[in-house]
């Protein structure tokens, strides 16, 4: 009999860990502090308060921090800011009403490729989508960047036209729950396979594009089905679950802006490259050696265009031509709707951040152009953004990926794709051809 319960409860226990966390009305807070003091003073609560979820850090630069409250704690929360005498705007009320606006369609497979992009997907939908444009296009192969701690593949693929290229890599999902990266980073794969656009089909025939619309595909996949506020990836450590994985990559590991502590957001680790994803992805991005000519990195929200490193304000090589490259494509960015985003190196733009993925590719891997996009919005909804939002985000994102590459062949990058065999196979063909006149063949 004894056993017996002990089965049936086997039985339910998947029943029981499968349901959904609900954010029935959690808080979300828009803080807006106005001077170093009161940074300080949210700095000291992030730090030592973790009944609070910061969806951002209060850096030197932050101009809001938003932060999310359990209904139980949000009297405390709002006398903490009062006496502090630090401004907030409540943003949402209730934060499950929000969850509940977000689509996330199932994938119909089919012979041509149909995802829409209005709403989102879970990874099993990307990853069918992906199939279909192996199956539909000739130009897309499938790419596997590394493993996950369950066991995933990290799956990607390339549009190539041709050999000798080099590479755009475009990394989405490094956070679970920042939906709308990997939303926008299919979407300008979709655009480069589809557009008749010239200058998006100039872009696409020109590049090799390496894309993976979600590098950390367990965080995804627990995003989805269980905690939508997932940030880390699912390794267990001790009794709690995750790395941060943009704190984990060999890069001025635990030096700022991480922590050792892991049941906080941002724990990086207990090494650098500890995590099967950040090392796994990192050997795949080392393989394809100095061919990377630019590498994008999407995560959100803050519209925000960021470009390394985040320990120091100090110029590093290019900084001023990535920044000038920066400013005109998010001008660029803005035209279609008005969306003004910020262009600066992490540290002056945010906040100290080390261990992340673009500091990485620049330092190890010398990529001359890197950027990160902190994607819509600047705190309504945050990582909740509305699927209204998906396609103009998406849209204004691929107007600016377009203008990086543009501007990025005015400041003297991006020249040689393709390029360089093309010449050198004329000159052998045109010696060929008189070898063959001269000998008579
Ligand atoms: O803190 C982060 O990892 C990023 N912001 S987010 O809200 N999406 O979590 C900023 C990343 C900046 N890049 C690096 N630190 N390399
Ligand atoms: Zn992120």
């Amino acid at each position: 009999m004894r056993f017996l319960f002990n089965l049936s409860f086997l039985l339910l226990a998947p029943v029981v860990l499968i349901e959904k966390f609900r954010f029935d009305n959690y808080t979300l807070f828009k803080v807006l502090p106005e001077n170093e003091r009161q940074i300080e003073i949210l700095q000291n609560l992030q730090d030592n308060d973790l009944r609070f979820d910061f969806w951002s850090s209060p850096g030197i630069k932050a101009e809001f921090v938003n932060i999310m409250s359990k209904p139980e704690n949000k009297i405390d929360l709002d006398n903490f800011l009062k006496s502090n005498g630090i401004n907030y705007e409540i943003v949402m009320s209730n934060i499950q009403e929000a969850i509940d606006k977000e689509t996330v369609s199932p994938y119909t497979r089919g012979r041509t490729p149909s995802m829409q992009f209005d709403t989102y997907y879970n990874l099993e939908g990307i990853n069918a989508w992906i199939n279909d444009l192996v199956r539909t296009y000739s130009e897309v192969t499938k790419l596997v960047g590394g493993v996950s701690y369950e066991g995933r593949e990290i799956e990607g693929f390339r549009i190539s036209h041709g050999s000798g290229r080099k590479i755009i890599f475009l990394e989405g999902g490094l956070h679970a729950r920042e939906w709308i990266s990997p939303a926008t980073v299919c979407f300008i794969a979709n655009e480069l396979l589809t557009s008749t656009n010239p200058e998006t089909r100039a872009a696409a025939r020109d590049f090799d594009w390496y894309i993976f619309p979600v590098t950390n595909p367990d965080g995804y996949v627990w995003s989805h089905t269980n905690f939508r506020m997932w940030r880390k990836n699912r390794r267990p450590i001790g009794n709690f679950f995750g790395v941060d994985l943009n704190r984990n990559w060999n890069s001025n590991w635990l030096v700022s802006g991480a922590s050792t502590n892991p049941a906080t957001d941002t724990y990086a680790g207990p090494g650098p490259f500890s995590e099967p994803e950040s090392r796994s992805l990192s050997t795949y991005l080392r393989s394809l050696g100095d061919r990377i000519d630019m590498y994008l990195s999407f995560h959100s929200f803050g519209e925000l265009l960021l470009i390394p490193f985040g320990n120091s304000t100090a110029p590093y090589a290019n900084y001023h031509d990535a920044i000038n490259i920066g400013r005109r494509a998010m001008g660029a960015l803005s035209v279609r709707f008005g969306t003004l985003y910020r262009t600066g190196n992490i540290a002056e733009a945010i906040y100290l951040a080390t261990g992340g993925s673009i500091d990485w590719v620049k330092e190890d891997l010398n990529v001359p152009l890197v950027y990160c996009y902190e994607s819509r919005d600047r705190g309504q909804y945050g990582f909740l953004l509305p699927p209204e939002q998906i396609l103009p985000n998406s849209q204004e994102t691929m107007d600016s990926v377009l203008e990086l590459i543009h501007q990025g062949r005015r400041f003297g990058y991006l020249n040689n794709s393709g390029r360089i065999l093309s010449p050198l196979l004329w000159v052998m063909i045109v010696a060929l051809a008189k070898l063959l006149w001269v000998y008579k063949f």
